[in-house]
């Protein structure tokens, strides 16, 4: 008697759990292509490219491996929609003793799989998710019984389980954080280098066929997909990253540039979801570019923490605070969506170049994520659920797991401050710093009030304002709101009735 093992669209790799007690002999694997999966949201059509042809790929690897493989794609005959309804079908076709499967990463889907034993009268082995480093049982050892959840204190507690970047007991070069120095704008004209760019193979080409005719009418544009599906592609683009970008990653990590969200980012994120690169051999290629003395210590510092800190601790804290981490809403947003983040046109340059990147690409960098699309989703007090919902479906690198604590708790503050010690708010002043966006937009940066003045320069004020009663006890607003009590009064009273106009303008649908 053998086993199912049913692999997801997002553990794309040979060392997954699941088939660490794989009988070559006896056993069957299980992929499909379902629509379930492919529109539960309406995923960016370069996700599902992605996803569906990054799965063939590891299909066949599977197969030239020896592993006997039913692999059903999304328009075969006996294609059945959904996983549960084609589990049901490959058990009925065969007989298997269990059934085996990797725990998923969305709490959805791991509700749904625990139906499946009752529902099939077959067990089911649900293997821990080993493609991240630290288990749930770690996150919610540390997180027991804390008052508050700094990511900063749980990446020290893996850089000393790890020893990753460590001198004995102490950090590397004398500092846990390098962050000081990784702040820097770029000047005129800078030498960026171009990102590695893969030509769709014969499988790829099927695939974008499929999409664009099934999923017409998802978001995004097909044209120019240079993504790796295989995890060989995969490898290849974390090399080139780590031989040419990561030297500069740490001092421009959070820079923007007009026309390039790739920069000096790895864009290694919907790799390192679907399997295909796994983060602690990501995480020594960089550490051993700086024990080689290639790059310094706050790009592998900066970029080591993404990973080992950040990644590994927004995964802990989804399992850890789910489900109700998707209800939150402290700051109590109710607005609609604005029609400007599917389509790019509003007169702010820094929002259109983002949304329009995002929309070319399904990809954007991290400020560009939280300081420009967020932040005006957090001061305009957009619905959590609606810009969690567009989150999702717009990155190639979207899952629940990682989404949700970025667009919640760390974007809309939604949590009290769970994850985030205050809200990533900011005016334009913050966006002209960090870009060149404000020299070709339509409103001035440097102005507070008026027709021109940059939106981002009131509604910065409104919010602090208007959510004074929630934020004002808070240690890191203090001074904030001091400025607050201090400006003239005329001005500020401007600015705010120059919000509401604002806001009124969105709420009417108008252009901004
Ligand atoms: P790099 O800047 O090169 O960073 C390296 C890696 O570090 C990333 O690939 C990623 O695996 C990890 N990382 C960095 N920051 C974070 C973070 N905040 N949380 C978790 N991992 C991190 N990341 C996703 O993988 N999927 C998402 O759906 C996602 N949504 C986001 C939404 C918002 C509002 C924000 C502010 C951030 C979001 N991030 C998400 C985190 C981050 O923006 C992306 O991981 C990153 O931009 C991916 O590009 P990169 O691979 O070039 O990253
Ligand atoms: C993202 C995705 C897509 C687009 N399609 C599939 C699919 O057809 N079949 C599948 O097994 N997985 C797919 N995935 C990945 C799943 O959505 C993912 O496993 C869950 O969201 C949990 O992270
Ligand atoms: Fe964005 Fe304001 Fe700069 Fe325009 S002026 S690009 S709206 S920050």
């Amino acid at each position: 008697m053998s086993q199912l093992v049913v692999i997801l669209g997002d553990h794309l790799n040979t060392k997954i759990s699941s088939l660490a007690n794989f009988n070559k002999e006896t056993d069957k694997v299980l992929m499909s292509e379902v629509k379930e999966e492919a529109t539960y949201v309406k995923h960016h059509k370069k996700k599902i490219v992605f996803v569906f042809s990054a799965m063939r790929h590891f299909s066949n690897e599977l197969q030239n491996h020896g592993f006997a493989t039913i692999y059903v794609k999304y328009d075969a005959a006996d294609n059945h929609g959904c996983l549960f309804e084609q589990v049901k079908y490959t058990c009925s076709l065969h007989t298997f003793k269990s059934i085996t499967i990797m725990h998923p990463g969305e709490y959805r889907l791991l509700e749904e799989v625990m139906t499946w034993e009752s529902k099939l009268n077959i067990t089911v082995n649900i293997t821990p998710d080993n493609r991240f480093i630290a288990t749930q049982t770690f996150f919610s050892d540390w997180a027991d019984g804390r008052k508050q959840y700094r990511m900063e204190f749980f990446y020290r507690e893996m850089r000393k389980q790890t020893n990753v970047l460590m001198d004995d007991k102490q950090p590397m070069g004398g500092k846990w954080n390098y962050d000081a120095d990784n702040r820097k704008p770029f000047g005129k004209n800078p030498d960026i280098p171009s990102r590695t760019l893969l030509a769709p193979d014969a499988i790829t080409n099927e695939v974008l066929t499929l999409v664009e005719t099934q999923f017409s009418d998802h978001f995004g544009e097909l044209s120019n997909f240079a993504f790796a599906t295989t995890r060989e592609g995969a490898l290849g683009v974390l090399s080139e990253f780590i031989k040419i970008r990561l030297v500069d990653y740490g001092q421009y990590q959070d820079a923007m540039l007009e026309g390039n969200p790739w920069l000096f980012h790895s864009h290694i994120g919907l790799y390192l979801n679907t399997g295909l690169l796994m983060p602690y051999e990501v995480i020594q290629a960089a550490e051993e570019a700086f024990l080689n003395g290639h790059v310094p210590i706050n790009s592998a510092e900066g970029f080591i923490r993404q990973i080992l800190g950040w990644r590994e601790y927004v995964r802990g804290f989804y399992w850890y605070f789910m489900p109700s981490l998707k209800e939150n809403n402290y700051l109590e947003a109710k607005r609609a969506l604005p029609d400007f983040y599917w389509t790019g046109k509003t007169r702010m340059n820094c929002l259109s170049q983002c949304v329009n990147d995002t929309k070319e690409h399904a990809y954007a960098h991290h400020i560009q994520r939280l300081m420009v699309l967020g932040n005006f989703a957090l001061l305009t007090g957009i619905e959590p659920k609606a810009i969690n919902e567009w989150y999702l479906v717009v990155y190639a690198d979207a899952y629940e797991w990682v989404e949700l604590p970025n667009v919640s708790s760390m974007v809309l503050f939604a949590d009290a401050g769970n994850l985030a010690s205050k809200p990533y708010a900011a005016s334009g002043s913050y966006i002209n710093k960090m870009s060149n966006y404000c020299k070709s937009c339509d409103y001035s940066v440097k102005e507070k009030t008026g027709t021109q003045a940059c939106p981002f320069n009131y509604l910065y004020w409104h919010f602090l304002h208007r959510h004074q009663d929630k934020l004002r006890s808070n240690p890191r607003m203090g001074m904030i709101y001091s400025t607050m009590s201090k400006m003239d009064q005329t001005k500020f009273n401007h600015m705010l009735d120059d919000a509401d106009t604002f806001l009124l303008k969105l709420e009417n649908n108008e252009e901004i």
